[in-house]
């Protein structure tokens, strides 16, 4: 309804194929920081799939244009506006010529062309490539590519682009040239260069057909050191692609590079994949074991997007998820694959709970606010702002249910027949679901709701056991509650739901599973309900005892599930449920309830106390070592605070943090004993070792640690953590540490133990930029206290040398760290926080609108604030609504403010 009022809105429905298509394109770029010359020579004829036009309409943006020529003559029917170039009466079918000027070095968008530390990169996903030349800067114009780019040799001695290496050499005046082919038709936002001062790692490699492949990461050469787990990391995503999806790497060569200033994590150009320094650079020293993690991830991600985006595009932007979705799905698999094979479930499980923990926590409260939308939008102002978690990690959610609709084996049958009617295309999530369907035999029809529907749809659940006739019968709901109204505007049916559940008995083991109507027992102790109606009961029959559910299974459906458990069936739950998400989810539900009841208490400040039997499900988990390391640490981690302030009928941080950390406290000095031994017996002496087994050690100890400084009396988690600091190895160790230091000095307003490590972490780590990050952050994310609140330190870092607004991961560590993951001390009741989010938004969108708008969206929730922080928000709200500039933002807060 408010997209109607607002202009420039684009819209789904709106498709039309591109009147022009573009076949081949050759650019030729004279490389200067402050004036690039860009020379375009494409191929361009009509496309007699769409409607005639007698003007082709190129997009351009911040560009100089200085020249057309059709044919080879010149063009004087060429106009340069605002958004691009309009060329009037062009022919049926020729060659078109252009000349353009851009600045790189003035570019601090980081969108197009630009220079970061001397060097040049671009990133054109989504819109970029206009800002580079003129195009048709849209993903469903797909053509082959040459590039040729000159530079300065001494200045700029590497020069890369997409696909093959064709001829390099030299040119008068010191100058150097390169020039690279991509025999493979792509959209213009898969365009990638990069020239400047840069070393590689190489290897070489045969893919599974018996090819070489080179393989490169290149990066500034004081960073070599760091780039070995990001090979392997590209060697193990090119063999899991080859074994699990019979996906090769098509071309001879396949470079990553990594760039200090990058907007986003990484970004899957054809061939030559650009990153973000924090997901490439890592050792022991700098890099923490989630970074390693990370860095696996996000580089078998970009490598996954070879097949799932490159190959097989998207044709429009609001069919963002086919690949994101898809990417992010097979990165995840990657990930599980390589903690635990495709058979042990308990360290796949690591990887599932934490995938599902942030996908609760950001994408359910992305549902629930403003900027709510399906996996397929319908509408946006900026694209740039349909990054989102729905398009990624929701959309992720959507393909793994065809896996687990029709299991690995049917899911791989869906990818194969997909490639084989789509390679080389751009298409839609529609054409995937039918190749899905169409491999399967089943009619997904209703399925397509999942792409159209937004909001986080919500099952309940009623039980009732028939002791005489020993039938259990499982009634399931389906529908959307009061905290999604954009879901209910858009409802259109039940959803199509695969809900696995198992049924536990008595003893903690699992009941075999005949449903009414089957003529004996599945050999699954797990069943997949093909939930598709309103309301549908299913029954379970020959059932001996009245059992305990064990609902949504491994988080069979991004959905919420309400039943009523009691606190003693969780606690039975986290104790013996075969499944290991649901056994980790039980102590999470355990206590979510606990904290909100709390919570509830410190808003009307009645004394806070804790159950005995909740410290005793915990401790069991503590020191229960038939459990892996690394489920321990997730099942003892408590939801977080952003998580469970969105879980209240009125966000209050200060009564989330006030209850969180009365448990912490609680659960720190009862098991005080257990916490020190699981301290002292998960250290790992010795070389640093990145094995999941070593990284769920260090995990847990940590927690301990953590917890350990909770205790009234911290002197000996201080004592631990000072040792730990100086004697670490390894950044997890350190950085650990640190953050206890501070936590356990916090109520005292800081200690001397603390600052002496932060000083020490700064002057050992200057020179690293990375750690440099997590110093900042680390400041930013600690706990305050009425006498040291954490803005005052954070204005202070404001002003550090080390300090810089323009490059992203500066000003993440800083300003995002306090303003997104520190909700307790942002959210302070004077509004001081408010003040400070607003004037940074201000200030990046100035620089860069993208960053901006990220930022803009910590507000977002404001309407489910208790009411002074509702007006502090919408008060700062409006100061930015009132000065920003771009598009970016504007679309952010005039949602919010709407
Ligand atoms: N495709 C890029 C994201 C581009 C974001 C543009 N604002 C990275 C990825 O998802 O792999
Ligand atoms: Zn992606």
């Amino acid at each position: 309804m408010a997209d109607t009022a607002t202009p420039n809105v684009i819209r789904r429905a709106d498709y039309a194929p591109p009147a022009f298509l573009i076949d081949t394109v050759a650019l030729e770029f004279d490389l200067v920081p402050e004036r690039t010359v860009v020379r375009n020579t494409m191929r361009v004829r009509r496309n007699p799939d769409a409607s005639h036009a007698s003007n082709l309409e190129l997009m351009g943006e911040q560009l100089e244009f200085v020249s057309a020529a059709i044919d080879g003559a010149p063009f004087a029917n060429a106009h340069a506006h605002e958004h691009g170039l309009t060329l009037e009466n062009v022919p049926e079918n020729f060659e078109l010529t252009l000349t353009s000027i851009c600045n790189p070095a003035e570019n601090t968008t980081l969108s197009g062309l630009y220079v970061s530390g001397g060097n040049f990169f671009t990133q054109c996903e989504a819109e970029g490539f206009r800002r580079i030349t003129y195009f048709l800067d849209r993903p469903d114009v797909m053509a082959t590519f040459t590039v040729t780019l000159r530079a300065s040799k001494a200045d700029y001695p590497v020069l890369l682009s997409n696909g093959n290496l064709l001829e390099e050499g030299d040119l008068p005046d010191g100058r150097h040239f390169a020039r690279w082919e991509d025999p493979f038709r792509k959209p213009s936002y898969l365009f990638a260069l990069v020239a400047g001062k840069l070393v590689a790692l190489e290897e070489r490699v045969k893919s599974g057909s018996g090819k070489e492949k080179l393989l490169q990461v290149w990066v500034e050469p004081h960073d070599l050191d760091k780039t070995r787990h990001a090979m392997d990391s590209l060697i193990n995503s090119i063999r899991w692609d080859e074994s699990r999806f019979g996906l090769e790497l098509d071309l001879d060569r396949f470079m990553i590079v990594a760039v200090s200033d990058f907007n986003m994590g990484a970004m899957e150009n054809k061939g030559l994949n650009i990153f973000n320094t924090k997901y490439v650079l890592a050792n022991p020293e700098t890099a923490t074991d989630t970074d390693f993690a990370n860095i696996e991830a996000v580089v078998g991600h970009e490598y996954f997007h070879n097949w799932t985006g490159n190959r097989v595009t998207c044709r429009d932007w609001f069919q963002l998820s086919l690949k994101e979705g898809l990417t992010v799905f097979r990165d995840q698999e990657f990930s599980a694959d390589m903690a635990g094979g495709a058979t042990d479930e308990a360290a796949r499980a690591t990887k599932r709970i934490e995938d599902v923990r942030v996908l609760r926590q950001m994408q359910f409260a992305e549902d629930a606010g403003p900027m709510a939308h399906p996996v397929r939008p319908e509408s946006y102002v900026e694209i740039n702002n349909f990054y989102t978690m729905t398009v990624y990690e929701k959309g992720s959610e959507v393909v793994r249910m065809y896996q687990t609709l029709f299991g690995r084996d049917g899911f791989r049958k869906g990818m194969d027949l997909y490639f084989k009617r789509h390679d080389g295309q751009a298409v839609t999530c529609d054409d995937f679901r039918h190749a899905l369907a169409d491999a399967n035999g089943r009619d997904l029809a209703q399925f397509e709701r999942w792409y159209s529907q937004a909001g986080t749809p919500r099952v309940s659940v009623r039980t009732k056991y028939d002791a005489a006739q020993q039938r259990y019968s499982v009634t399931l709901t389906q529908g959307y509650g009061d905290a999604a109204p954009a879901a209910r505007e858009t409802q259109k049916g039940p959803l199509l739901i695969p809900f696995a559940i198992g049924l536990i008995g008595k003893d903690g083991a699992d009941l075999p599973l005949q449903l009414e109507g089957e003529t004996k027992a599945s050999g699954s102790t797990t069943r997949v309900l093909d939930f598709t109606q309103t309301e549908q009961t299913f029954t379970f029959v020959n059932v001996a005892q009245e059992p305990l559910p064990s609902l949504l299974r491994n988080f069979s459906a991004p959905v919420i599930v309400e039943y009523d458990y009691s606190a003693d069936e969780l606690a039975f739950l986290l104790a013996h449920d075969s499944d290991p998400f649901n056994r980790w989810e039980a102590g999470q539900r355990l206590a979510t309830r606990e904290l909100l009841t709390l919570a509830g208490r410190a808003t009307t400040g009645v004394p806070l106390q804790l159950d005995d039997s909740v410290v005793a499900a915990f401790a069991r988990v503590l020191t229960d070592e038939s459990l892996s390391p690394s489920f321990r640490e997730l099942a003892l981690m408590l939801p977080s605070e952003a998580y469970l302030a969105e879980q209240m009928a009125e966000s209050n941080p200060a009564a989330v943090h006030a209850a969180r950390q009365f448990v912490r406290k609680r659960l720190a000095n009862a098991l005080r004993k257990d916490w020190l031994a699981v301290y002292e017996k998960h250290r790992t002496p010795g070389a640093y070792e990145a094995t999941p087994e070593a990284s769920g050690h260090r995990a847990l100890k940590n927690l301990a640690l953590s917890y350990l400084a909770e205790l009234d009396d911290p002197a000996e988690a201080v004592r631990l953590a000072s040792a730990q600091y100086d004697a670490a190895n390894n950044m997890t160790d350190r950085s650990a540490a640190l953050s206890a230091l501070l936590n356990a000095a916090a109520a005292n307003g800081g200690s001397v133990e603390a600052q002496q490590a932060l000083d020490d972490f700064y002057r050992r780590f200057e020179k690293e930029p990375l750690v440099i990050d997590k110093w900042f952050a680390l400041q930013a994310t600690q706990r305050g206290s009425a006498q040291r609140p954490v803005i005052e330190i954070v204005r202070k870092l404001m002003a550090h040398p080390a300090f810089n607004l323009k490059n992203p991961n500066r000003a993440r560590s800083l300003i995002f760290s306090f303003c997104a993951a520190n909700p307790a001390q942002f959210h302070a009741e004077d509004g001081s926080g408010y003040a400070f989010w607003a004037d940074q938004v201000i200030a990046l969108d100035a620089i860069n609108p993208q960053v901006a708008a990220r930022l803009a969206r910590s507000l977002e929730l404001w309407r489910r604030f208790t009411p002074t922080l509702r007006d502090g928000m919408r008060a700062a709200l409006e100061k930015v609504a009132s000065q920003v500039k771009s598009r970016d933002v504007r679309e952010i807060v005039e949602k919010a403010l709407a």
